[in-house]
């Protein structure tokens, strides 16, 4: 077994936690899992076509989605979230077009995507990490960007929430972050 692997289901208890790691398409999603080797001896269950992935690893339950342009999926939605321990949302930080929605339509973009997420009552009181991924590009912009354009200071009042710069492809950041995220589901249990 992987020693990040480890490191992570040490971190996450005993007791079963269901966590879903949500983002646009190519923010990174699947390189993370990769990279935290959750992908070893872990069965995959597309449950919803390419949409959604389910790996179960010993404790661990873990979604994955592609949102955006697909908004008749969020109907669905609930089924998933009822009982979620925690939300990571995964943003490729060289996609300044659809962090900081430039273009024409807001069609796809991060905000539109997170926001909407964010008033699922079945979310209302599940900690939040987000992943500002790719920080190894030159192009990447800074947490305190993506803070700004997405107005997490407005939308996230009340909520427990982390924004954690990483890079998927040398796990810089990936274990910092979830280690924030074991000690707000441990908090939330006392
Ligand atoms: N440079 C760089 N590329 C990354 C990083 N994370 C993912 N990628 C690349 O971005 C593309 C999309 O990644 P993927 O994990 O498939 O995204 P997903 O659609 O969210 O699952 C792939 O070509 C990855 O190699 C990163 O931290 N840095
Ligand atoms: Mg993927």
């Amino acid at each position: 077994m992987g020693i990040l692997l480890t490191k992570v289901l040490g971190m996450f208890g005993k007791s079963e936690k269901r966590i879903s790691m949500i983002g646009l398409d190519a923010a990174g999603k699947t390189s993370i899992l990769y990279k935290l080797k959750l992908n070893e001896n872990v069965h995959t269950i597309p449950t919803i076509g390419f949409n959604m992935e389910e790996v179960h690893f010993k404790r661990l339950s873990l979604q994955i989605w592609d949102i955006g342009g697909q908004k008749e999926l969020r109907r669905l939605w609930h089924y998933y979230f009822d009982g979620l321990d925690a939300l990571i949302f995964v943003i490729d930080s060289t996609d300044i077009p659809r962090i900081a929605c430039t273009t024409m339509e807001c069609e796809d973009c991060v905000k539109e995507e997170l926001h909407y997420l964010l008033q699922c009552e079945e979310l209302r009181n599940v900690a939040l990490l987000i992943y500002a991924n790719k920080q190894d590009q030159s192009g990447a912009v800074s947490p305190k960007f993506i803070r700004e354009k997405l107005e997490l200071d407005r939308v996230c009042v009340g909520r427990s929430w982390y924004i954690q710069p990483c890079c998927a492809l040398t796990g810089d950041g990936l274990l910092h972050g979830l280690e924030w995220l074991a000690k707000e589901i441990e908090h939330k249990r006392k």
